[in-house]
Parts: C-alpha cells; structure tokens; sequence
C-alpha cells in the first residue's frame, strides 16, 4: 500500500470569515467519517489563526500560500514563514504559477523561500507545471524536472515536503491532462527528485493539482505516483471537497 495521501485545499485570494462555516463543516464531515488521507487548507493568511481556533481538536491540517524567504525585516505587505507557523500552519504552498507568473518567482526565489519555510518548521509543497506552448512544444517533462532542480534545495533531503504538478493550462480551466500525461510527468519529477536529494527524493508525496473535483478525483489519485491533490475552486465549498476526500 501507498503511503497515505495529502489532499490539500487551496483557497487562494477567496475566503472571507464568513468562509469558516465550509471549515466547520468540513470538520464535522470528517469527524462523522474519518479520512483515509492528511488534508489540509491553505486559507489567505489573515484567516489562519482564526482557523486553527475553529478546527482545533481535528484532524484538519493549515497551511499558507506563500510566505518571503527573509526571517523578518522591512518588507512592508510581505508574510513570513515563522509567522504562518505562529498563525497555526503546518504547511506552505510555494512557486505556485500564480506567483511564479504574477509575481516573477524564479526557481532560485521559490529555493529561498524553501529554506525559509523549513527553518520555520513548515513542510513546503512545491509547485512545478508546464504552460500550454512549453506542453505543445513537447516540453512538458523537461521544464517540470528543470523546476525541481532548481526549485528544491538540497537541504530538503532529511525534511518532511511534497511537490505538485499543476499544469498552468489545467489551472481553474476545467481541462485535465490525460491519465497517461499525468503519470508521464509524475514519474518523471521522482526521477528528477532522486536525481536530486538522492533517497531522500523516494519517499515525498507528489501531488496533481489542476481542475480536480468529485468526478475525476478518485481516477487521477489512483495514477501511479499520484501522491495526492492540490485543489482549488472545488476546496471552497466543504461538500465538494469533502467528494474529492473520499476519492483518496
Ligand atoms: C491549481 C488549483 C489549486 P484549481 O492552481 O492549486 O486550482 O483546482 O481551481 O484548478
């Protein structure tokens, strides 16, 4: 059996304190019927202490979207990751395209804020993806492992992390890859994530992110290497979610 997968929601700049009702229902969801996997919600931060409050006792893990790769310093709007851990997260989403394209993330500020996270104590996911002209091109699969070695510092290697493949055209469009191009690109990034921190790179979780709902979730978590799912619009609503929970 697979190690057990993460479900992590990703609210994205959608969530206001009326949105903790979708939290407590979730809760109570999976306090009625346990999951079989780790989920997790990654609110915008100003709702994470309030979350952690509201979920306590459960089983629902928190998580930010982004954090600075500086401890603390003059970065006026900036959040970082000692913050999100103080808030109540576990976990932070990083170099997801929507930074990566909106916000001019490289790969080697998506690193920096790699370490930051992880001396914060947080567990990264890292989002990697091609866009449609690099998958028309065919380049799919090489820009993906070009994202992981450059995204994921070595000192990674002995530390609890997850990548995810979100293809940039499957992003809030309702279009999938096909299960045959998800497990191409998975086994490629462990390829690339051995190739990489070495052992170390056998045993993280690689999620799919990308227009996961009810429906195709349970086909594309059981693709070889599928490690999980990050999911956005359909994290918003806790019935929604809770259908791709019960995919895992
Ligand atoms: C991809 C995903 C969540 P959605 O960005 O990270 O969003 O599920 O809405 O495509």
């Amino acid at each position: 059996k697979q190690s057990v997968k993460l479900i992590a929601g990703n609210w994205k700049m959608n969530g206001l304190a009326s949105s903790l009702v979708e939290a407590t229902a979730l809760k109570s969801a999976l306090e009625a019927d346990p999951a079989d996997c780790r989920v997790a919600l990654c609110p915008p931060a100003t709702l994470i202490a309030q979350m952690a409050w509201q979920l306590r006792g459960g089983s629902i893990e928190l998580g930010g979207q982004d954090c600075h790769a500086a401890a603390s310093g003059a970065f006026t709007g900036s959040i970082s990751a000692a913050m999100l851990a103080d808030a109540g997260a576990r976990l932070v989403i990083l170099g997801h395209s929507e930074r990566r394209a909106g916000f001019a993330e490289t790969d080697a500020v998506v690193a920096a804020k790699v370490e930051a996270a992880l001396q914060a104590g947080l567990e990264p996911i890292i989002c990697v993806g091609e866009t449609l002209e690099q998958r028309q091109a065919g380049q799919a699969v090489a820009v993906v492992a070009d994202q992981v070695a450059g995204s994921l510092p070595l000192s990674l290697a002995d530390q609890a992390f997850a990548v995810a493949y979100e293809p940039v055209w499957a992003i809030g469009t309702g279009l999938t890859p096909s299960l045959d191009q998800i497990e191409e690109v998975h086994a490629a990034i462990r390829a690339a994530l051995i190739a990489r921190l070495g052992p170390a790179g056998q045993t993280a979780p690689i999620l799919y992110g990308g227009s996961v709902k009810p429906s195709n979730a349970a086909e594309i978590l059981a693709v070889p290497e599928v490690g999980g799912a990050l999911v956005g619009g359909a994290s918003l609503k806790a019935e929604e979610f809770i259908g791709i929970i019960r995919g895992a």
